[in-house]
């Protein structure tokens, strides 16, 4: 059977409705890839359960805002201790809640993860938030990639949610998929497609489906075809103003 790539949007930590997905696109272990757009952690109920899942099924995924907030305190940890890390990287209560069931595999494992992930096999590059429209992934800061959601009246890259969105300002040529911006939602431009449904505030997690060696629909009505969603099972965290860093 012809393995197909399997791309989910931010699961933050609500690992039931991972599975949820995974059923719906009825993905076969071991034939299918599985890639995540990042931000497997934090704010829902089982950041621990998402890490493990991913590791299981051999996925590959970038870097997200939150991954890494919690990965600065564990390099942190390393280097100066708890006590240390604690006052060099000062945690909310949602990432103490993270850092306190995740083990050192999977730090290590969330570690390792790329800032931007091409498929060549099809031809686009996963990112977390997004780029510079003005750059590339390969030649964006870190925080750009991480954080961005807007292009603001200056022309530059900002996390808010006033301005431009960053995709819609994205001329290509390359396709690129990305997560972060809940707030927007689904976001499905000419070149770039944003996939974070706010699974954690109760609205869903969202997958997009591509068979073996196929290419983004360009249009919008065309690409909602590689599109499968399933509800959340309930509000897991109390939605925010979703334009700060967090
Ligand atoms: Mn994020």
């Amino acid at each position: 059977m012809a393995p197909r790539t399997v791309i989910v949007g931010d699961v933050h930590g609500c690992s039931q409705e991972l599975e949820d997905l995974l059923l719906a696109v009825r993905f076969k272990p071991g034939v299918d890839r599985l890639v995540f757009v990042g931000d497997l952690v934090a704010r829902g109920p089982d950041s621990r359960g998402a890490v493990e899942r991913a590791r299981e099924l051999g996925a590959r995924a970038v870097r997200g805002n939150h991954d890494e907030k919690v990965l600065s305190w564990w390099r942190a940890k390393k280097r100066h201790g708890e006590e240390g890390a604690n006052k060099l990287v000062p945690l909310s209560d949602r990432h103490r809640a993270v850092v306190e069931v995740l083990e050192e595999e999977h730090f290590a494992w969330l570690d390792a993860l790329p800032l931007h992930l091409p498929l060549p096999e099809h031809d686009l590059v996963v990112v977390h938030a997004g780029v510079d429209p003005q750059s590339t992934p390969e030649r964006c800061p870190q925080e750009v990639l991480l954080l961005v959601r807007s292009i603001d009246h200056k022309g530059k890259p900002s996390r808010m949610l006033d301005g431009v969105p960053w995709a819609q300002a994205w001329g290509g040529p390359r396709q690129l998929v990305f997560g972060h911006d809940a707030r927007r939602g689904l976001q499905l431009e000419p070149h770039a497609t944003g996939l974070d449904t706010g699974c954690c505030y109760g609205r869903s997690l969202t997958a997009l489906v591509l068979g073996e060696g196929q290419r983004l629909a360009r249009t919008p009505e065309a690409r909602r075809r590689h599109l499968r969603s399933v509800p959340s099972r309930r509000v897991w965290c109390p939605p925010g103003t979703g334009d700060g860093a967090e």
